[in-house]
């Protein structure tokens, strides 16, 4: 049984350097995509994964399908001959803030819908992972995600929900009930403070933790930057610091976080170890400037606090 997590994946352009893209020569190729960067980070840490979406059927949507195989996740693409792949340029304006121009209206990630995600995967499917940002993309893709949290509900398949609100995509207002209707069905939510404030009064990470656990999850992890994250589990509250590291791209920090939590979660680990991992992913994902290429593997995440340098 796997875990299964559904979503667009883009072709991702990255500025080699610092400055405007107006005077940026050099541009390198990638893809990104939260779901995908997620389930990258928690094959890497040992746990077999299907991610389903889809790509357009051009050059693209190729690079999309080689990176995902090339990683071990068990791939379901729809190539849909409609629609391009979706493109996000990424401009390094100042050596510490990037900003993403997204190139993703009407893209083939967006028209996601029920019936993506072949039987055969749904019925080996143990748990579900979601974000916010799938629902955002277009009345199918919103439709599908409700559907699919809600099927999951009715063949015990566990949820966990990552809130990862886009303000290019959608407006608070918008997101507002389709959040709460998923953390309704969900196990575990994930959200930043400010995300968290969307789908409930706003109020303390703790407080904000304890409104959506209130909704029904026996879970929410609140994840607060470089000041770490904070875990209500069961009513109980954990809390972990980040993991200081020299941050190079902080793009996809959040998935590598709750890959590292999850992974820990689904081995039966209890919640400072969950923490302690997901803090540990989530700053490999900030050495390195691509959304998802500093996922580290489980022999790995030792690295970060070893004291040598160079390990021979
Ligand atoms: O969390 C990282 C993602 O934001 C990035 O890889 C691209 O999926 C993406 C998005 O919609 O912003």
């Amino acid at each position: 049984m796997t875990v299964l997590t559904f979503g667009e994946t883009m072709a991702l352009v990255g500025a080699v350097g610092t400055g405007p893209l107006a005077h940026t020569a050099t541009m390198e190729l990638g893809i990104g995509g939260s779901e995908s960067n997620f389930a990258i980070a928690l094959r890497r840490l040992g746990v077999e994964v299907s991610w389903v979406g889809r790509v357009g059927s051009d050059s693209l949507g190729d690079r999309v399908e080689r990176e995902l195989h090339a990683e071990r996740l068990d791939v379901h693409l729809v190539r849909d001959a409609e629609a391009p792949t979706g493109l996000m340029v990424k401009e390094r304006r100042t050596s510490t803030a990037a900003r993403v121009w997204y190139y993703r209206a009407g893209s083939a990630g967006s028209r996601f819908e029920i019936g993506d995600i072949p039987e055969a995967v749904w019925a080996n499917t143990s748990h579900l992972h979601v974000t916010g940002i799938t629902p955002a993309l277009s009345d199918s893709a919103l439709k599908a995600t409700l559907h699919y949290v809600e099927l999951a509900g009715v063949d015990g398949v566990t949820v966990s929900f990552d809130l990862n609100y886009r303000q290019a995509l959608w407006s608070r207002a918008q997101a507002t009930p389709v959040y709460r209707r998923i953390i309704e069905q969900s196990d575990v939510v994930f959200a930043g403070t400010d995300e968290a404030a969307i789908a409930v009064e706003d109020g303390t990470p703790t407080e904000m933790a304890r409104r959506i656990c209130g909704m029904g999850p026996a879970e929410a992890v609140i994840k607060l930057g470089e000041r770490g994250a904070l875990a209500l589990v069961d009513g109980e509250l954990y809390q972990a610091p980040a993991v200081p590291v020299t941050v190079v791209d902080s793009v996809g920090a959040g998935d590598g976080f709750v890959a590292g939590y999850l992974a820990e979660w689904r081995a039966g680990s209890p919640p400072q170890q969950r923490l302690a991992i997901g803090a540990q992913v989530g700053a490999f994902a900030c050495t390195v400037a691509g959304d998802w290429e500093g996922m580290p593997k489980r022999e790995e995440l030792a690295m970060l606090t070893a004291e040598e340098a160079v390990t021979r």
